[in-house]
């Protein structure tokens, strides 16, 4: 089963001698307390070493000798200098790692201060070990930069998973019994917490209301009860009409006394089941979902009636601002104009879920304008690690470079250097809550996520939710180093595939800026010209690449929708003019001539030509480069992979041939004959 991926980056590999003789004296094993988290840490340790060094760690009573010493509280039995100050900064979750003493008298000291800390701080030691650091002198303080670090399924009742393609969902199986399931459940469990995911939503945001009836409610207090000693929250997301739906009552308006004592109620029921229960997400007025709105409430009224009902078990609400309506007015302008008036408006229990970007999702966008404009309200930021719009799990495109992108880009906010990650991170703005949340790719695929890649993007989302500020290589790295093989002849152009695999994307679909040109309702493959009667403008590609003789883009610009002036200066400055806006967006924020003059010198007609060009050969390379990783892993994943990139290098040619062709038909001008891009 290791060769299907099922145990994702928690294989536990033989690791090389040399590298642990430093090691192989820490035969013992003490451990303080006796909590199911800290039951979790131990076993885990214990195994991790059994399969990586074949060291059968014996437990120890003493906290003298070689040994490693794993709890919280040990600072009160041993002298180690540093410890107490390092557990004052490392938080609730956060950890201390250090090495003292050496040869026979060496102890390795994981402690924190809460049982969950030293869960974190046992996988990041484990993490080290598989990784082959260097642990000779470990002195490690960590704390993870958003208090709440979650998972968004997107799983809907009947099993079926929205926008997944790994299978179908792992939570909603009516084929199976909980109890089969649960060694399968364990390794999800164990994965997030070895990145220090600390909360998952079980459902799908276009919430079904039966997940509230006690049909579902019974499932969702078994998984809670199994995640439970992995730290693991659970949280519902809840549709807003559940009091008429299932409730039986008149409506769901927010305001109405009856409405709101059916939400405490249900809340009521749900905490005496689960009382660590985590709160609800809720997607309304969005897409066709109810809302407040429907009565002609505020988004501000709807989150706070959810909010008072949490508020005494420490529940939170996350509100999400994806919202857009079919009105004239710039979709990309939506959430901002809807949202920021109601700075200030929502409880201290509720944090904002904003989506990385203004539109959704796609290969490229900038930042949602959301971020730095609120602050007096928690935002948390949306990623989406399922692969909606980059290829599902066909295409390898590692995504830690995207996110990267996004934590990196200034909004301005309080001058220079408020970036996304700060400004969502507690740093910038006293945010009562920080969060963060990643809307997963994990189905019931044997690997889990479809395509063995996009395993590493479940991994470096959990990595970044802990510290935005690792850098996309070094992750690429430990996850190649723990999922395939440490060695440096597969690790290194392995790990070039990934860093480049995500540009390669942009570039043979949405390059320049351009986006949503993907193929309508599916989302998969080019249909840039797709027209449907009847249809909304906003969901059709039409609207967003605006071809035509005169040229290509979305003009966003103080000549067109003005969205540019939601960012702070200079930044709407900048994206305001064309010959200051970055390339790689001016066809978000520009209308612009096929003829105009890019920096290269380059019309941007043959601008767009090359990237398309450049796309569809950077996975050419990537499959040269795979193919030569031949017997450095196990064949099985190797043919997987190189089947999927296969797939990958196919569905490329057809983006760009698509694309091309069809904005020719506009342009009227010739593919460069020179396909190589002049110098
Ligand atoms: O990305 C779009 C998807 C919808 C999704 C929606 C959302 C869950 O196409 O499938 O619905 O966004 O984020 O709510």
């Amino acid at each position: 089963l290791a060769e299907s991926g099922e145990n994702l980056w928690l294989r536990y590999d033989k690791v090389s001698d040399n590298v642990f003789d430093d090691y192989s004296v820490l035969e013992t094993l003490y451990v303080e307390g006796n909590s199911p988290v800290i039951g979790v840490a131990r076993n885990e340790l214990i195994n991790a070493i059994k399969g990586m060094t074949s060291v059968d760690l014996d437990l120890s009573k003493k906290v003298s000798g070689s040994s490693i010493l794993l709890g919280v509280g040990l600072n009160e039995k041993i002298d180690v200098q540093g410890l107490e100050e390092g557990l004052e900064s490392c938080g609730p979750e956060g950890y201390v790692i250090r090495r003292v003493g050496k040869d026979k008298e060496t102890q390795v000291v994981i402690t924190a201060n809460t049982d969950a800390g030293v869960l974190y701080g046992t996988f990041a030691f484990i993490r080290m070990m598989q990784n082959e650091e260097d642990i000779s002198a470990i002195n490690v303080v960590e704390t993870p930069k958003y208090e709440l670090r979650l998972l968004n399924h997107w799983d809907n009742l009947d099993g079926t998973v929205e926008r997944g393609y790994a299978g179908h969902s792992i939570w909603w199986n009516r084929e199976k019994d909980f109890n089969d399931l649960r060694d399968h459940y364990q390794i999800y469990a164990r994965a997030n917490a070895s990145v220090g995911i600390n909360g998952t939503v079980l459902n799908n945001v276009n919430a079904a209301p039966e997940v509230l009836t006690d049909e579902y409610l019974e499932q969702v207090v078994r998984i809670a009860d199994l995640l439970r000693p992995y730290n693991i929250k659970v949280y519902l997301s809840v549709n807003f009409s559940s009091p008429a739906v299932i409730g039986g009552l008149e409506d769901s308006d927010p305001l109405r006394d009856e409405v709101r004592e059916w939400w405490k109620d249900k809340v009521e029921e749900i905490y005496e089941e689960i009382p660590d229960f985590g709160g609800f997400l809720v997607k309304a007025n969005s897409e066709g979902q109810p809302g407040p709105q429907d009565y002609g409430r505020t988004h501000a009224d709807g989150a706070n009636m959810l909010a008072e009902a949490l508020e005494p078990y420490d529940g939170i609400v996350m509100w999400r601002a994806f919202v857009y309506a079919p009105s004239g007015d710039d979709r990309a302008k939506q959430a901002y104009t809807e949202f920021v008036p109601l700075d200030g408006k929502f409880h201290e229990n509720v944090i904002v879920q904003v989506k990385n970007g203004p539109i959704d999702f796609q290969p490229r966008e900038p930042f949602s304008p959301v971020f730095g404009a609120m602050d007096e309200t928690s935002l948390m930021i949306e990623f989406q690690i399922t692969q909606e719009y980059l290829g599902f799990s066909n295409h390898l495109a590692y995504l830690a470079t995207m996110q990267k992108e996004t934590f990196e880009s200034d909004t301005y906010a309080k001058g220079p250097g408020s970036t996304v990650a700060k400004a969502t991170d507690g740093s910038l703005f006293s945010q009562k809550h920080t969060a963060i949340a990643g809307v997963a790719n994990i189905g019931r695929d044997v690997n889990w996520t479809g395509h063995h890649f996009a395993q590493a993007n479940w991994y470096a989302y959990g990595r970044l939710a802990w510290d935005h500020t690792l850098r996309a290589d070094d992750i690429g790295k430990e996850w190649l180093g723990m999922t395939f093989s440490n060695e440096d002849a597969f690790v290194e152009p392995s790990l070039n595939i990934m860093m480049r695999s995500r540009e390669a994307v942009v570039n043979y679909m949405t390059p320049l800026g351009l986006h949503h040109l993907m193929g309508w309702s599916h989302h998969h493959g080019p249909e840039p010209w797709t027209e449907i009667e009847g249809a909304r403008p906003d969901w059709l590609p039409k609207y967003y690449h605006n071809a035509s003789e005169d040229g290509i883009g979305f003009d966003r610009s103080e000549s067109g929708s003005n969205a540019v002036v939601q960012y702070e200066e200079p930044l709407a400055s900048i994206y305001n003019n064309p010959k200051t806006c970055p390339e790689n967006l001016i066809l978000w924020f520009h209308h612009l001539p096929w003829d105009y003059t890019m920096s290269s010198g380059l019309s941007l007609w043959d601008e767009l030509c090359y990237h398309y060009y450049d796309g569809v050969e950077e996975v050419r390379l990537m499959q040269k480069k795979w193919d030569r990783m031949q017997g450095l892993i196990d064949d099985e994943r190797f043919e997987h992979v190189r089947h999927k990139l296969k797939i990958q290098s196919r569905e490329a040619e057809w983006w760009r041939d698509a694309c091309l062709l069809y904005f020719q038909t506009f342009s009227g001008m010739p593919i460069p004959a020179e396909l190589e891009r002049p110098v």
